[in-house]
């Protein structure tokens, strides 16, 4: 079986990537629908940029952005929320949602009370200030063993599908998130199943540049996007979180293809 992806579909004015894009729930609905058309395996919607800077959103905000969105999503596809909040976890998943993305990595209890699956990512700090000069002595023992730490404490909650990610971009610099992609196989070796997310990422744009170039702005990262989610799936990761989801569903269905096939 090829690794998943998941798609991204902001409902923010504000992402990095996309934002503002699919702030209009139906603009959300079409694009989730054509995420699904390109072979998403799963549509994570956030109601709150996390992107380094940003300002918390109120829960009721971030509640009606998501709620409508995920209740149109989830006849035609799994559904994750992407989001820091227990509340409005509970409410996405009254509406459907099956898979809470959470990058707090504190939100299992709301996955166990409602029998649903859980991401625990890794994270430095919150988005607000979470770049000013993120430093650790070993990062990848650091994140791995925090890793470790709250995957075995969801299970031990009564979680039953846990994922791991180890938060490219979330309070690391560009070298950081190297040396999580060169040793993701010590990860994946854990035995949780491996998420990873790097689409569109500044980082992306900096060492694609190589060490003179202009670092490259985030529509031309499509590249690196998929140079990095084809390294983390062949290093064992077992779903790429993306914005271009059809470009690496392709990439996806080459690295799960078995040695011999021909087709
Ligand atoms: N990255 C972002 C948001 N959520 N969740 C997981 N599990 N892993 C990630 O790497 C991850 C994530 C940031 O990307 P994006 O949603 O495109 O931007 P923004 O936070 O500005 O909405």
């Amino acid at each position: 079986m090829r690794p998943l992806v998941m798609g991204v579909l902001n409902v923010t004015p504000d992402s990095f990537a996309d934002g503002g894009r699919y702030f209009d729930p139906e603009k959300a609905l079409a694009r989730g629908l054509e995420m699904v058309a390109e072979g998403a395996d799963v549509v994570d919607v956030g109601g709150e940029s996390s992107r380094p800077g940003a300002e918390p959103v109120a829960a009721a905000e971030e509640h009606r952005r998501v709620v409508p969105v995920i209740e149109a999503l989830t006849p035609h596809v799994r559904v994750s929320v992407d989001t820091r909040k227990a509340s409005v976890a509970e409410a996405a998943v009254a509406a459907g949602a099956t898979l809470v993305n959470d990058i707090s990595a504190s939100l299992w209890p709301v996955a166990a009370d409602h029998g649903v699956g859980w991401v625990a990512m890794h994270m430095r700090g919150t988005p607000t200030t979470m770049q000013d000069d993120p430093r650790y002595g070993d990062v990848v023992a650091e994140v791995r063993s925090f890793l470790r730490r709250r995957a075995r404490e969801a299970i031990d909650g009564g979680v039953a599908e846990v994922w791991v990610d180890p938060g490219i971009g979330f309070g690391k610099t560009a070298a950081h998130n190297l040396s999580l992609l060169h040793h993701l196989p010590e990860l994946v070796d854990d035995g949780f199943p491996v998420l990873v997310g790097t689409s569109r990422k500044s980082f992306l744009g900096r060492l694609s540049a190589g060490p003179d170039g202009p670092a490259a702005p985030v529509a031309q990262r499509l590249a690196g996007s998929l140079a990095t989610a084809t390294w983390a799936m062949a290093a064992g990761a077992a779903m790429v979180r993306v914005h271009d989801v059809g470009a690496t569903v392709q990439a996806a269905t080459l690295v799960g293809a078995p040695e011999g096939s021909d087709r």
